[in-house]
C-alpha cells in the first residue's frame, strides 16, 4: 500500500464512528425547510449534501479543508524551484486533510509517475474522432473508454466487503489523475499544433510535466499548478461534483463517473464559461477595429449583451456573493507576470465596468466575477489561444476535487442519491393549503 493510501486508511476508520453517530443518534435533526423556490429552482440553498474537501463560504469563498488558497498556497510543499506548490501536496491535503511533508509529497509524485501512458486504444479513439469534434467531448470521451481498467469494477464483481469499496475506487483514481495530464496535452497538440506530440517526463511534478507536454517553458509550471489546484473543488453542489458524486453514487466506477462530471463541467452555465469569456472579449475586440477599448466603449457592449438576452460570462454565481478568490489568486499571477498584456488590461477594465452594470439591471444576485473571468486570459498571454481548450484544463483540476469526494464518499458508506420530487399539482396545492391558513 502506499504511503498516502495508507495514511487515508487510518484517516477513514477515525472518521467513521463520526457519521455513525450522526446517522444513529442525530439522524431526524432538521437542516432548513424546502421552499417551492428551490424546488424549482435548481435547488439552491437546500442542505442536501455532505462533503469534508471543501467548503464555500458566500463572502469569503472556497476554504480547502478549512484553509484558505493564500494559506494553501503559503503552507503547502513546493517542487524545487518553484513559486507554487505541487499538485501532489494538494492532493496528499484533499484526501487526508493534512499538509504533507516534502517527503510525502514526493512519495506521492512517485505514485503518479509510473502511470503517465496513456493507453493506445484511447491515443486511436482520439485519432479515429473528427478534428472538429469539440476538445470536452474527446477528454470525457478518453476517460469514459478507460472505463475497461477500472480495478473497482473487478473487485466489485469478485465480491468484495462495503467497508472496502474506497480502496479500488482510490487506485482508479490515481491511474485517472496520473493520465488526465498527458490525454488534455496529447488533445491540445494533437488537434491544435499539427499532431507534434511531446511525450510525458517521469521526473516531473503534474505541473511541469503538463507544461512540458504543452511546449510551454517557465512559468507555466506555476501556472499549471496554480490552475489544477485553483479549479480543484468547490463543495459538492456545483454541477460537475454533483454529477461525478450523483452516478457514484450508483456503484458506477470512478471512469463512469468522472466522465459524467466532465460532461456537466462542458456546460456555458459552469466550466464552459471560461473560454466563452475570451469569445465575448475577441469578439469586443473584433468590432472595435483597432480602436482602443475605453471605459465607455465596454460599457456599452455590456449593455447590449445583456439587452440581447445574455449572460456576461465570467460574472455571477450560485453561492458566492463577493468577488471570488480564485479571481484574485490569477489575478495576482497576472499582476505579477503580465501586468502590460492588452487581454489582461481589458479583463480589469471589465472588472471596473461590470459589477454596477449588473446592479443597475438588477438581476444577478451576485454581481461580481467568478473564476472563469481571469482562467482563460492567462492562457492567451501564454500562445494558447484556442479556448475551446480551456474547459479541459478546468476539468484536469475538477478531477481532483471530485474523486477526492468520491473516495470518501465510498470510505463513509454514503448511499444511493435519490430525492423526491413532486408534480406541479402537488406543489399548487400546497401553495393553495398555505395561503388560505
Ligand atoms: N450576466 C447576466 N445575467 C446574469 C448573470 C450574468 N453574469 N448572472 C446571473 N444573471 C441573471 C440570471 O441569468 C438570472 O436571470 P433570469 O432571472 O432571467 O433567469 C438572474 O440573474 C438571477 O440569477 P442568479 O440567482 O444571480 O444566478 P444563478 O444562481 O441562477 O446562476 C450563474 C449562476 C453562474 C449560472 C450565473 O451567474 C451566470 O449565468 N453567470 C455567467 C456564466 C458564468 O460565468 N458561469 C461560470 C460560473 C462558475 C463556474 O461554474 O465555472
Amino acid at each position: 500500500m502506499s504511503l498516502l493510501k495508507e495514511r487515508l486508511a487510518q484517516k477513514i476508520e477515525e472518521h467513521r464512528p463520526r457519521t455513525a453517530k450522526l446517522l444513529k443518534d442525530h439522524a431526524d435533526v432538521t437542516l432548513g425547510d424546502v421552499t417551492i423556490g428551490q424546488a424549482i429552482g435548481g435547488g439552491r440553498g437546500v442542505k442536501m449534501l455532505v462533503t469534508d474537501i471543501s467548503y464555500l463560504d458566500p463572502n469569503e469563498g472556497i476554504r480547502f479543508r478549512g484553509f484558505t488558497i493564500a494559506e494553501v498556497l503559503e503552507k503547502l510543499p513546493k517542487s524545487e524551484g518553484a513559486e507554487y506548490p505541487c499538485v501532489e501536496s494538494f492532493w496528499w491535503l484533499l484526501l487526508t486533510g493534512d499538509i504533507p511533508t516534502q517527503e510525502e509529497s514526493i512519495a506521492v509524485r512517485d505514485e503518479f509517475s509510473t502511470k503517465k501512458i496513456i493507453p493506445q486504444y484511447v491515443i486511436e479513439l482520439l485519432r479515429k474522432m473528427p478534428r472538429d469534434t469539440h476538445p470536452m467531448t474527446m477528454f470525457s470521451g478518453a476517460v469514459l473508454a478507460m472505463q475497461r481498467e477500472s480495478k473497482f469494477v473487478r473487485y466489485y464483481d469478485r465480491g468484495m466487503d462495503k467497508t472496502d469499496y474506497w480502496k479500488p475506487t482510490y487506485d482508479d483514481a490515481i491511474q485517472i489523475i496520473a493520465k488526465l495530464p498527458s490525454i488534455a496535452a496529447y488533445i491540445y497538440r494533437m488537434k491544435y499544433r499539427n499532431d507534434t506530440l511531446i511525450p510525458p517526463d517521469y521526473s516531473l511534478d503534474i505541473g511541469a510535466n503538463f507544461a512540458h507536454m504543452m511546449g510551454q517553458k517557465k512559468p507555466y509550471d506555476d501556472l499549471a499548478r496554480l490552475y489544477f489546484l485553483l479549479h480543484s473543488d468547490h463543495e459538492s453542489g456545483n454541477a460537475s461534483a454533483h454529477a461525478t458524486h450523483l452516478v457514484s453514487s450508483t456503484l458506477a466506477d470512478p471512469y463512469y463517473s468522472l466522465s459524467a462530471g466532465l460532461n456537466a463541467l462542458a456546460g456555458p452555465l459552469h466550466g464552459l464559461a471560461t473560454q466563452e469569456v475570451l469569445r465575448w472579449l475577441q469578439d469586443v475586440i473584433r468590432k472595435l477595429d483597432g480602436v482602443e477599448p475605453t471605459e465607455e466603449l465596454m460599457k456599452k457592449f455590456v449593455w447590449e449583451t445583456l439587452n440581447s438576452g445574455q449572460v456576461i460570462p465570467g460574472f455571477g454565481h450560485a453561492v458566492l456573493r463577493k468577488t471570488d478568490p480564485r479571481y484574485e489568486a490569477q489575478r495576482q499571477f497576472c499582476l505579477k507576470h503580465l501586468p502590460d498584456d492588452k487581454t489582461f488590461k481589458y479583463v480589469s477594465m471589465l472588472y471596473k465596468v461590470v459589477p454596477d452594470i449588473l446592479v443597475e439591471q438588477g438581476k444577478a444576485k451576485n454581481p461580481w466575477p467568478n473564476v472563469d473571468a481571469q482562467s482563460g486570459v492567462i492562457q492567451w498571454h501564454y500562445g494558447i489561444k484556442d479556448f475551446d481548450f480551456y474547459t479541459v484544463m478546468f476539468g484536469v483540476g475538477r478531477a481532483l476535487g471530485v474523486l477526492s469526494n468520491i473516495i470518501w464518499d465510498r470510505a463513509l458508506m454514503y448511499p444511493l442519491e435519490r430525492p423526491k420530487s413532486l408534480t406541479t399539482d402537488m406543489l399548487e396545492d400546497i401553495a393553495k393549503k398555505k395561503s388560505s391558513k
